[in-house]
């Protein structure tokens, strides 16, 4: 990072100086481990008025100036005002620098759907430490990779919710993580090695003390759902982050009157960013963080906080659907319904305006950067159809065939981007960017799309080995390598099979040695190795042998076309939600 040291900065309580160990090195934006945007395109950005150098902590306090006494976040039985998210974020970012965290570090954070969320990521940005938006469904494996990779210094986390301790879960990622100096729990009687949140309220960060972030600074590092293997980390500077939020809330209208209900994760890019909770704070609005989002919890919030927007991904615009055709929910207030994450289907698209009485907005965006939207000037077909188009006149797409050669206008090919909010490569993974980015710094998507003469972008398939589980992405390879661990497992291969509620649903193909194992045991092994719950596989099956390529490599398309056939097919056969099947 650009950033000078300010371990020289006072440490104003004795209890943190204790905590001050060995340092990882501090990262170079712009070096081959931390890639950026070339000199002369940064500059480009600039002139164009996309990057304006505010960062997110400054961002917060010209809100509070501007709308001190109006309320920003509402949820678990609080209502802060933005004057008190912004002295909330100050000390947040002042119990960081006394920690000893400086600009540039990385902090691991795993927060729930409330208030604190946005009070710890504000601080953190403030601070300019860099928060890896680590998902509450993560678990050891997970956090472990997030922890290491980015060589994080501290952990932010929760106590119990939803029935996980989140606390033992921060103890076990500290005994695998050297670098994890401080575990800091949202908890007032925290564990023996970890430290209450509260400790690092009080004071606010001393401006003249602590150097702060500038806009090509690290401002986080979101998480891609990964291809082959673990998660990439994505690095997203202020300038670039700040942008695509603003252009986001300026495309869906948003302003002080929105009131924005969270109710996927809220460390996700979509719920974060498009234009998500940072887009309404960006706009003066209010955010309800919704601690669920079960159709019920989260249309009781619609009525009771009348909520304008929200953004779900398409197996939850079904849920709801569902709901509101069984009861009545008052859903007046609602404006905006966006949907995406996963492809809509158009049928289901067309149902949601007459159900909710808001307008849809169909949102294809990906945590490297673009985003698409579709706009309240598009015609139902476009809105029930596309998937958007690109929302800052800054995008470059292309849509090329396997040659890398354009297509003709209109038919299918492999969706390049590069822009003023897309990355130019992943957080320390110079291999994998080697091929994930074009050498003229396109991000190459993995997705197949047409486009229309419009613009809009309407994705007809993968190119990637992603499975896209209703929003929630699944690396095969990732799974695999946990199946793989199995004493009984000779080999093992994870696919997407068709699912009418998720769009797809994971299916584990197991060679094994000796009798199988049951596909429930399979399921616990892979759930007890510390990973989230949505990369358990749904289905277990068990073959003699894989189907090859020519090469020689197992032929996921002609195990996808196998299975589909024989787990699928059967009448009779429960497709959901019954998960296990053995054959
Ligand atoms: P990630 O890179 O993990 O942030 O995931 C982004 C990916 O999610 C995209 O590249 C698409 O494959 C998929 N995606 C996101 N939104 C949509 C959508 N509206 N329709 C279809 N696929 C989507
Ligand atoms: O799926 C995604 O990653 C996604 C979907 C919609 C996203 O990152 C976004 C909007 O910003």
């Amino acid at each position: 990072m650009s950033a000078r040291d300010d371990a020289a900065a006072p440490v104003r309580r004795d209890e943190f100086a204790a905590a001050l160990g060995p340092r990882p090195s501090i990262d170079v934006v712009g070096s081959p481990e931390v890639p950026t945007w070339p000199v002369d395109v940064a500059a480009g950005y600039r002139d164009a008025g996309y990057w304006t150098g505010e960062t997110f902590g400054q961002m917060l306090r010209t809100r509070a100036l501007e709308h001190g006494g109006r309320e920003a976040v509402v949820g678990g039985g609080q209502r802060w005002t933005y004057d008190e998210l912004d002295r909330r974020a100050d000390e947040l970012a002042g119990g960081l620098a006394r920690l000893g965290v400086r600009r540039g570090d990385r902090v691991v954070v795993q927060l729930p759907n409330e208030p604190v969320f946005l009070e710890v990521l504000l601080g953190c940005l403030r601070r300019g430490a860099v928060p890896v938006m680590a998902l509450p469904a993560h678990r050891s494996s997970e956090l472990l990779h997030f922890a290491r990779h980015s060589e994080a210094v501290a952990l932010i986390t929760t106590g119990r919710r939803a029935g996980c301790d989140h606390a033992a879960l921060a103890e076990e990622v500290q005994a695998g993580a050297p670098f994890l100096r401080e575990v800091i729990v949202d908890d007032p009687a925290p564990r023996p090695g970890q430290r209450a949140l509260d400790d690092l309220r009080g004071d606010g960060l001393d401006p003249d003390a602590h150097w702060l972030p500038n806009g090509p600074d690290l401002a986080l590092l979101q998480l891609s759902g990964g291809t082959t293997g673990l998660s990439k980390l994505i690095p997203r500077t202020h300038d670039d982050y700040r942008y695509s939020v603003q252009v986001s809330a300026e495309v869906c209208g948003f302003g002080p009157q929105t009131r924005y209900l969270c109710a996927l994760p809220a460390a996700h890019n979509f719920p974060l960013s498009s234009p998500g909770t940072l887009g309404t704070l960006w706009a003066g609005g209010t955010v309800v963080m919704c601690p669920s989002p079960d159709p019920r919890t989260a249309l009781d919030l619609i009525a009771a906080e009348r909520i304008t927007v929200t953004g779900i991904v398409p197996p939850l615009a079904l849920a709801w659907l569902d709901a509101l055709s069984g009861g009545t929910w008052d859903t007046s207030s609602l404006e905006l319904l966006q949907v995406g994450g996963a492809k809509l289907d158009a049928d289901v698209a067309a149902r949601i305006e007459p159900a909710f009485g808001a307008r849809l907005q169909q949102v294809f965006g990906m945590a490297e950067g673009l985003v698409n939207y579709t706009r309240p000037e598009d015609s139902p077909e476009v809105t029930f159809r596309t998937q958007g188009r690109p929302m800052s006149p800054g995008d470059e797409v292309r849509v090329v065939d396997e040659a890398g050669q354009p297509v003709a206008p209109g038919e299918a090919g492999a969706l390049q981007t590069r822009g003023p909010y897309t990355i130019r490569g992943y957080y320390r993974a110079p291999e994998h960017n080697a091929t994930a980015f074009t050498d003229d710094g396109f991000y190459v998507t993995g997705d197949l799309v047409e486009q229309t003469p419009s613009g809009h972008l309407t994705v007809v398939g993968r190119a990637k080995e992603q499975i896209n589980r209703g929003g929630e992405k699944v690396a095969p390879g990732e799974v695999e390598h946990h199946l793989l661990a199995h004493p009984d497992v000779v080999d093992a291969c994870v696919i997407g099979l068709p699912d009418p509620q998720l769009g797809e649903r994971t299916c584990a193909v197991l060679l094994t040695r000796g009798a199988p194992p049951t596909a429930a045991s399979v399921r616990r092994f892979v759930r007890e190795r510390g990973v989230a719950a949505f990369k358990v596989p749904d289905r277990v099956a068990f073959v003699d042998a894989f189907p090859t390529t020519g090469v020689g490599k197992v032929s996921r398309r002609d195990l996808r076309a196998l299975l589909t056939a024989q787990l699928l097919a059967p009448a009779g056969e429960p497709a959901h939600p019954e998960p296990d099947v053995r054959r």
